[in-house]
């Protein structure tokens, strides 16, 4: 007996250990699969009721997850794949982490402890004078809305001061990370991040370099005109005519978007359309401006969202506890349990963002046919992008359309003032969208010190954005960390690429709904041929690499910024126009 069990025990274990690809993969599939929808609702009741207990709950499941995810990537390495399909599979599994587990269990648990209190920290911060407490959504009105510099600094410092002793736990977390990161055989953190890209990580950087030069020149002339009318606004005691422009004043707690000072230039308007002001005189409350964005997705011939979804998710900001506001849309079992969790305002910037989580949602009902590995964008840039190049499409042709805005309303299309509002937007964005990983990845690879991470972030900002600290900063604040991404460790570089994707998924959407007209004045609403473009699309997930699915949609391989250029190309002649005799730069 002994002797035939010792003379089979190599042979048992052999056999344990030799799964066939296809069996692994499956067995991989259905664990997180699982495991993913377990940890997504304990980090939804966490976001929606931000306690010492929920944190907690949602650091133990995150710490399981991140475990067993870990343990799959490590053991993709073990195989090669025979089919196209296998070989994808395993390059997901070993890519698609964002914080790899360390090996020790302690230490594991640590990272994920740390993590939720990060996020938890930074949804329920406050900014409080005398007993009186007023949380981020109530300073972002400030900025918005003030135009007191004394107010908007008070407002920005508030907000910022709260997250000094955030950087300890920050960067305990990177170490961590780190750790995890090479365990599994990366160089760091820098190195997960990169590496989900199709390339490799310097051919990634590289790109990103090279889009940012494409939109540079665009960027600095709007950076230029703003300055100016900033500095007519204000004078040169509060922004200079030649250097970069202090963070507080651009309308944005971030500086990041600037629609929010529009009423600040003074571009010449045939009318100017302002769909704060028509949400408000129609009386759409939460509901009916998601339901609107939801109508637009259905006139494409998507379907309508699962009747769970306007049951489950949160649209209004709850009175009586810590929630985390920043909009998000979560895909809770991998089928139908859609969600969006935002604390919705009645005004146009909530609007457009309804239409961008509305964009996560119709990817994930799309791509959750797929086997789970594959319930992804084709990269994070395609997620992002796909309900943004549905923003570009609320005209105010369409808006007619759907009766916020009278027929007999006197717009002449979109003149110069709409494209510079959308340049507020979208242009003044990408900088920004560029910046934060750049920090980042500094941070991670060790290039920039704990002592540093203060002084390297308004570095990049300047070099960036020309937008600069606008009180003296020390260093031992931790400024990065008064942004939601950074403190809930959600990779940013994916914004950047949004802003150049979505204007060539625009394109491409006018062009399949028959539109040759300026890009500017294209609606896809309504249009089924757009429509199934954009869910053929979608429903690759990320099953094939991303130039697959672009090329699908663009009939091109690659991201570029002819799109994003002649989209705004008559804006910028009149920008160039206007700066002419200016010193543009910083
Ligand atoms: O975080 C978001 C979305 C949720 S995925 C609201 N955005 C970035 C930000 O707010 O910083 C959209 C634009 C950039
Ligand atoms: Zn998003």
């Amino acid at each position: 007996m002994l002797k035939l069990i010792s003379l089979l025990l190599p042979l048992m274990i052999i056999s344990a250990h030799a799964k066939t690809t296809k069996e692994f993969l499956k067995e991989a599939d259905e664990t997180l699969f699982r495991e993913t929808e377990n940890e997504q609702r304990a980090e939804w009741v966490q976001n929606n009721f931000i306690t010492d207990d929920t944190t907690r709950l949602t650091a133990d499941a995150n710490a399981r997850l991140t475990e067993i995810s870990t343990r799959f990537a490590k053991e993709s390495k073990k195989y090669k794949g025979a089919t196209a399909e296998e070989k994808r599979k395993l390059y997901l599994l070993l890519n698609n982490l964002v914080l790899p587990a360390p090996k020790d269990k302690k230490q594991n648990e640590e990272m994920t402890r740390l993590q939720s209190e990060l996020e938890s920290n930074y949804g329920s911060a406050k900014y409080c004078v005398d007993g009186k407490c007023r949380e981020l959504g109530e300073l972002e009105d400030t900025l918005k809305d003030s135009r007191k510099p004394s107010e908007l600094l008070d407002a920005w410092k508030g907000w910022h001061d709260n997250f000094k002793t955030s950087k300890q736990k920050y960067q305990r977390v990177v170490e961590l990370g780190n750790q995890g990161a090479r365990d599994l055989g990366f160089k760091d953190l820098a190195d997960v991040w990169k590496s989900k890209y199709d390339m490799s990580t310097t051919d990634y950087e590289k790109n990103i370099d090279r889009l940012w030069t494409e939109v540079k020149p665009l960027y600095e002339q709007l950076h230029c005109y703003v300055r100016g009318q900033l500095n007519k606004k204000y004078g040169d005691s509060v922004v200079s005519k030649e250097g970069p422009i202090p963070a507080h004043l651009l309308g944005n707690m971030w500086a990041q978007q600037w629609p929010n000072i529009h009423d600040l230039t003074d571009v010449e308007s045939s009318h100017s359309v302002d769909i704060t002001r028509l949400l408000e005189d129609a009386k759409y409350d939460s509901k009916k401006m998601v339901n609107t964005g939801e109508n637009f997705y259905v006139s494409l011939g998507l379907q309508k969202l699962p009747e769970t979804f306007y049951k489950r998710s949160l649209l209004d900001k709850p009175r009586d506890r810590d929630v985390v506001c920043h909009a998000s849309a979560w895909d809770i079992d991998s089928k139908e349990d859609v969600r969006i969790k935002m604390c919705i305002k009645p005004n146009e910037e909530d609007f457009r963002t309804i239409h961008h989580e509305l964009g996560h949602v119709y990817y994930y009902l799309a791509y959750n046919k797929l086997p789970f590995i594959f319930n992804n964008g084709a990269n994070d840039g395609f997620h992002e992008g796909l309900g943004d190049s549905i923003q570009l499409s609320l005209t105010n042709q369409y808006l007619k359309e759907i009766k916020l805005l009278k027929s007999n309303d006197k717009t002449a299309g979109p003149d110069i003032d709409y494209l510079f509002k959308m340049a507020l937007e979208k242009v003044a964005f990408l900088p920004f969208g560029l910046l934060v990983d750049k920090w980042r990845w500094q941070v991670f690879s060790g290039q920039t010190k704990p002592a540093d991470y203060n002084t390297s972030w308004w570095k990049l900002r300047r070099q960036y954005q020309g937008v600069m600290e606008p009180v003296a900063r020390s260093a031992d604040e931790f400024d990065p960390g008064a942004k939601y991404h950074v403190a809930s460790f959600v990779p940013y570089s994916r914004y950047f690429m949004a802003h150049i994707l979505q204007f060539q998924f625009h394109r491409a959407l006018c062009q399949a709904a028959g539109q040759t007209g300026p890009l500017a004045e294209c609606s896809i609403y309504g249009s089924k041929e757009a429509g199934k473009k954009l869910q053929a699309m979608m429903a690759l997930g990320a099953s094939r690499p991303w130039q697959d699915a672009l090329e699908a949609m663009t009939g091109k391989r690659d991201m570029d910024a002819t799109a994003i250029r002649d989209y705004f190309a008559p804006l910028e002649t009149w920008l160039r126009k206007k700066n002419e005799g200016q010193k543009c730069g910083w």
